[in-house]
């Protein structure tokens, strides 16, 4: 019963998809644990995504994440980092499976509305990154 990372990036947020995102998530049968709004850093958006520096792509991956609120929450439940992960679809919406987040949202393999963990080491230090230990909902 891992919780994982979810966050609904800027263009989410701009499109008024928050409650659509979250919604889903529930519909799920997943639980929302922890939930704030905030706007990335320059310096926190390129820690958060270090693991691509050097890509082609981290220059504008961070722009774009900062370049607007973005919010972050932690999901529970049976399964929840494979489950999210299901739910937001491939990273490039073109290839994500119909009826997923991206597939329906994302305009783009970078504007795609949501993030998630994709391991559980990967989910524990993102939490981290957001999240202090009161302000996620404990399991029951
Ligand atoms: P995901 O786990 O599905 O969010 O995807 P990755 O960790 O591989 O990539 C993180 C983010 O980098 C993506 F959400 C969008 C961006 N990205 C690109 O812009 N271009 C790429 O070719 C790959 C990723």
């Amino acid at each position: 019963m891992a919780n994982t990372l979810g966050i609904v990036k800027p263009d989410g947020v701009r499109r008024k998809l928050v409650g659509t995102v979250l919604s889903r998530i529930e519909r799920a049968g997943l639980i929302i644990r922890g939930l704030k709004t905030l706007r990335l850093s320059r310096q926190q958006a390129e820690k958060f995504y270090a693991v691509h520096e050097g890509k082609p792509f981290y220059k504008p991956l961070v722009e774009f994440m900062t370049s607007g609120p973005i919010v972050v929450m932690v999901i529970g439940g049976h399964g929840s980092i494979e489950h999210w992960r299901e739910l937001m679809g491939a990273t490039d919406p073109a290839k994500a499976k119909y009826n997923t987040i991206r597939r329906e949202h994302a305009t783009s393999i970078e504007k795609n509305v949501v993030h998630g963990s994709d391991s559980p080491a990967t989910a524990k230090s993102e939490i981290a990154f957001f999240f202090d230990e009161d302000e996620i909902l404990p399991k029951e």
